[in-house]
């Protein structure tokens, strides 16, 4: 049985929504001091079966998919969309989220038309416009299916904008692309299991504020009415 162990309003949402497109039991439990978790983050899994324990959302997708689900939502060598998948799954943690997370900071800084905030803005637009372009002709990141390029990349477009509250409004095939992938049972599952009391960001309104200005996840700006 694998143990995922998770914090609330956190990247941590994409591997209890793996599990639950799936099919695959699995015990949810709260992020503690573990051993083998270097880090401290989550998502970390411990797979009691295989004595295993693991960090990072790529590392746990592939390690689940390829050791427990036959490479059920993953593109294998010889597919027509092999390399979409590849690039799609890991552009989330190495481009996107990255960006997500430097626009959080952007906030913070006062001197917004110095040219090294010109830098990160374009850049950041130009991640965000990709994506959108991405969606123009293609209901999915990589070919005709849902894959797990899709539960890798939502976080940051939806739950990650409480901490950079960026708005959706000019990315329309974002948002139509977010209607789907939030529309599946298995995602409104993992969400009641994971984050329950949580709002969920998926229309093209941001929160006014982050919620490093707000007390973090004290703040009651996350929850539901
Ligand atoms: N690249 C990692 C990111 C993990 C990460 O940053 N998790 C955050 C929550 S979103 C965390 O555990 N933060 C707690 C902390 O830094 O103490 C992944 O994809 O799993």
């Amino acid at each position: 049985m694998i143990t995922v162990h998770y914090l609330g309003v956190s990247q941590s949402e994409r591997i209890t929504w793996l599990f639950e497109e799936l099919g695959i039991p699995y015990k949810p439990a709260s992020l503690k001091d573990l051993p083998g978790n270097d880090t401290g983050k989550a998502p970390f899994i411990e797979d009691s079966d295989a004595n295993i324990t693991l960090s990072e959302s790529a590392a746990i997708c592939d390690y689940v998919i390829h050791q427990y689900a036959d490479g059920r939502l993953a593109a294998k060598p010889g597919d027509k969309h092999y390399a979409d998948y590849l690039y799609w799954f890991h552009h989330e943690n190495s481009n996107l989220q990255p960006a997500m997370v430097q626009a959080m900071y952007m906030r913070f800084v006062e001197d917004k038309e110095s040219p090294t905030m010109q830098i990160m803005k374009s850049r950041f637009d130009m991640s965000m416009r990709n994506i959108d372009d991405k969606f123009k002709d293609n209901k999915w990141l990589a070919g005709e299916e849902f894959t797990a390029a899709e539960i890798m990349s939502v976080y940051s477009l939806t739950t990650q904008r409480y901490y950079t509250p960026v708005g959706l409004g000019d990315y329309k095939n974002i948002l139509r692309w977010l209607g789907d992938c939030s529309n599946r049972d298995a995602y409104k599952r993992a969400m009641e299991k994971s984050d329950p009391e949580m709002k969920l960001l998926l229309s093209a309104e941001a929160p006014e504020k982050s919620l490093l200005e707000t007390n973090g996840v004290t703040s009651n700006l996350w929850k539901r009415e």
